[in-house]
């Protein structure tokens, strides 16, 4: 075989009977690990509850890391991502293409296949993909794309480019995540408003928690999902937007609990596991499921944020 067929494998000259040798890739030298043995919560999950915002990285030596990424991470494939899930009482996850990855959907559909109907995806993909391509990943479970704003992790694009791929993807009823941070709000805001599907915010649009709530860039955050009712949001993060820190992250639940009591039919909860990019610590996954009775006491709107929303939007099979 030639090298070349295979993306990132190399001709091995020194030997015959295997000449081929895969892709190497070494964390980036402040990389942190993902958490090596999570508690186990002492709060329960409840039965069929989604980590709604997860990745997988490589193992590059299968899923080569894109040559356009801003960071190398660790690998953290399916199997790892299992281990997580069932630690931690999980059902399903959905499983976002992280930006190591590019625009190569490879390793989580990967996952997904692996997963076999307990994972859904939400893909990065350019304009000129082909229709037999999104038809593809549609079947693996696709059911989205992210747009990400955030400079350190993608090169800026026009927003044709992005009017490009929402034509491509609009036969296929999928919605959009976008990641952004909470000061490029108001100068997107005319774009976000105009997405024509569903529109699922990363992070709580990165809220800095040494404002309150009720400061200005978070008003702004909780008018955009008020006056669009095609806007979701993800209250997740704690461990990436907290100056107080671990394990409590006290200062990142009022946002969340805010967004949860206002907005209980359209806000979702996710692990970000294996947490890409932090720089002072790596959260016990374990700790962070013990967040979420800290959002909110209610049962009824536990059962909204880890069941009935994430499988209205990802399984809406299911729901009858
Ligand atoms: C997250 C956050 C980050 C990274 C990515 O796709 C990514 O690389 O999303 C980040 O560095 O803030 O959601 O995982």
């Amino acid at each position: 075989m030639r090298a070349g067929l295979i993306p990132g494998w190399t001709h091995n000259y020194e030997r015959e009977d295997c000449d081929l040798i895969p892709p190497s890739f070494s964390p980036d030298h402040d990389w942190l690990d993902f958490h090596p043995s999570p508690s186990r919560p002492l709060y329960r999950v409840p039965e069929g509850a989604v980590d709604a915002h997860c990745h997988v990285f490589g193992p590059g030596s299968r899923f080569p890391f894109a040559p356009e990424r801003k960071y190398t991470p660790c690998d953290a494939g399916t199997d790892a991502l299992v281990r997580l899930r069932d630690r931690l009482g999980f059902y399903r996850n959905v499983i976002v293409q992280a930006t190591c990855h590019g625009a190569d959907n490879s390793a989580m559909v990967d996952a997904l296949h692996t997963l076999d109907g307990r994972a859904r995806g939400v893909a990065t993909i350019r304009p000129d993909i082909t229709d037999d391509e999104l038809t593809r990943l549609h079947r693996a479970g696709v059911r989205g794309v992210r747009f990400n704003f955030i400079k350190r992790l993608v090169d800026p694009k026009p927003d044709s480019y992005y009017h490009q791929i929402i034509a491509r993807i609009s036969r296929l009823g999928w919605h959009i995540v976008v990641y952004f941070e909470a000061a490029d709000l108001a100068e997107r805001w005319d774009f976000f408003t105009s997405l024509p599907t569903i529109v699922v915010v990363d992070h709580m649009g990165r809220p800095d928690v040494t404002q309150t709530p009720d400061g200005e860039e978070f008003k702004l955050f909780r008018q955009l999902m008020r006056d669009h009712p095609q806007f979701w949001c993800k209250v997740t993060c704690p461990e990436r937007m907290s100056v107080s820190g671990p394990p409590d992250y006290a200062d990142v639940t009022p946002f969340a609990r805010c967004l949860v009591e206002e907005f209980p039919n359209r806000v979702l909860w996710g692990t970000d596991w294996p947490h890409p990019n932090l720089k002072s610590h790596m959260p016990d996954d374990g700790k962070l499921v013990d967040l979420i009775p800290r959002i909110t006491q209610s049962e009824e709107l536990r059962r909204l944020l880890l069941i009935e929303n994430p499988t209205r939007l990802y399984w809406p099979e299911l729901c009858v």
